[in-house]
């Protein structure tokens, strides 16, 4: 009923948008709005239900981790633990190597990736917080109990069910976790997970909206996400379906089953948890290779922000929450065989926002012009090695505007680094903890020494350009060298501030 009344509210605003004022509203130019070439999708489903959609539609699986840095795959270099699994979606498809995330923490980037939109058009620019945030020692969580995606914005998991997929949620939502921004009034048939981070009170695992475990035992969530997974996969291989899997891990707490926890050997339980979820990806490779969908299946790996401590950088400067290539930069590997060509690094720049038209672009389903999503199809790139879709990518904190990239230039608007800056001390414990049971101790957690990224370098000031080609550390501004460079770059952030 709710994507019945959002496409008549759609299709009614489209007819006041494209009316010069009102003076036809009584013909309300309704008839010509159905006619439209670009509504078939939407008219279609909507009109005759999800009965009469084609079993050939390909499905869509999207795999989100948390906090995953751009060196925590073996593929972009990471030495001290295996992905083969999760690699192995690049190899059979695409690895993109300069993926950009809109904002370098969680719930903005995961609201662009479910709209196509930088977080100042879908407006969550700051995350949701089931206990109004959280003050420690050297910065303040800032967050807000009440906030959500605007329920008016469309997500894909809607442009998929208004397309007869069968759709599912597992794990962290974090598009807010009042009733009224739920996945299931978002979109989505099923959702199991917690709502928000798992470091965040009260951490509760849910099923649809009804909390099914409090305390949570977190050690086992990558698990049980993944047999929950496997079994939407074999209750739904006769019919199209979109599975998005925003996984908890690595996020802080870390925890990982007994299966893969090693205490026996100290300091790298990061690994630990990089190889369960590594292991996660596997049986859903494998459960798509068995029932016989590899074939009709979009499979796509990403992460929503930069690593915390103990994850790695993989050599690019910053961490989560800073604007260096550290907190913004993440892998994404995408396949599909027989269509996207197997093997592929992409060097073009492209990013989160991007997702949501791309994937509408390979489902052959159209996007109304009414959305405006700022999202670029990658189709191109992904099946013709076409260059990027955009001269230039932006990201954000909050509600300023922090870096302009373009090609291999990269400004830096506003200073990239946290205030106050992060701990260093060897000793520092992370403060923020969560209720709930788990079967890792808290000073097992990866300490402020383990700092993820590079952190040495020029300083910032507000005439700042790195060349990330020959400088991908971010270590020299070379902005007094390229002042038409600069200007070009300060215009596009004028205009896109
Ligand atoms: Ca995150």
């Amino acid at each position: 009923m709710k994507i019945l009344q959002r496409y008549l509210l759609l299709t009614f605003k489209l007819c006041i948008i494209t009316l010069d004022g009102f003076q036809n509203l009584s013909a309300f130019g309704l008839k010509n709005c159905f006619e439209s070439d670009t509504l078939p999708a939407l008219r279609k489903t909507s009109l005759q239900g999800k009965s009469s959609v084609s079993s050939r539609k390909p499905n869509v699986i999207l795999i989100l981790a948390d906090d995953l840095g751009y060196g925590d795959l073996s593929s972009y270099g990471q030495k001290n633990w295996q992905t083969p699994n999760i690699d192995k979606i690049g190899t059979d498809g695409a690895r993109l190597t300069r993926f950009y995330t809109p904002m370098p923490y969680c719930a903005p980037t995961r609201a662009s990736l479910l709209t196509g939109k930088y977080p100042k058009n879908h407006g969550l620019i700051i995350n949701p917080f089931p206990d109004g945030g959280v003050k420690t020692s050297f910065q303040t969580f800032r967050g807000n109990d009440s906030i959500g995606v605007d329920q008016k914005e469309f997500l894909l998991s809607e442009l998929l069910k208004e397309q007869g997929y069968k759709t599912k949620a597992i794990g962290k939502w974090h598009l807010g976790h009042r009733p009224q921004f739920m996945p299931d009034k978002q979109g989505f048939d099923e959702y199991f997970g917690i709502p928000y981070s798992n470091d965040m009170k009260p951490v509760k695992l849910v099923r649809n909206e009804k909390t099914v475990e409090y305390p949570v035992i977190q050690a086992t969530l990558t698990k049980r996400y993944t047999e929950e997974a496997l079994d939407f996969i074999d209750k739904n291989k006769e019919q199209p379906f979109f599975l998005y899997l925003p996984h908890a891990m690595p996020h802080k707490p870390l925890a990982a089953s007994e299966e893969f926890y090693t205490p026996q050997t100290k300091n790298d339980l990061y690994a630990d948890v990089m190889r369960e979820l590594d292991w996660s990806i596997g049986q859903i490779l494998n459960k798509i290779r068995s029932v016989g969908l590899e074939e009709n299946t979009i499979v796509i790996f990403t992460s929503d922000n930069g690593p915390w401590f103990g994850g790695s950088t993989g050599g690019l400067r910053g961490m989560k929450a800073t604007s260096w290539e550290g907190g913004i930069r993440v892998p994404f590997l995408v396949s599909w065989k027989g269509k996207i060509q197997p093997g592929q690094v992409i060097t073009e720049i492209a990013g989160t926002i991007d997702v949501f038209p791309t994937i509408a672009n390979l489902l052959k389903i159209p996007i109304h012009k009414t959305l405006k999503i700022d999202g670029k199809d990658l189709t191109p790139m992904l099946i013709d090695r076409a260059k990027s879709p955009h001269d230039a990518l932006y990201t954000y904190f909050a509600d300023n505007l922090q870096t302009v990239i373009s090609g291999k230039w990269k400004l830096h608007v506003r200073s990239p680094e946290r205030n106050p800056p992060l701990p260093s001390d060897s000793n520092w414990v992370d403060p923020v903890w969560p209720d709930g049971v788990t079967i890792i101790a808290q000073n097992n957690q990866p300490k402020a020494n383990q700092f993820p990224g590079i952190n040495t370098g020029d300083a910032w000031n507000d005439s700042f350009l790195i060349d990330l080609e020959t400088d991908p550390s971010e270590q020299k501004n070379i902005a007094a060298q390229y002042p038409e460079v600069v200007k070009k770059l300060k215009d596009l952030a004028e205009q896109n501030k």
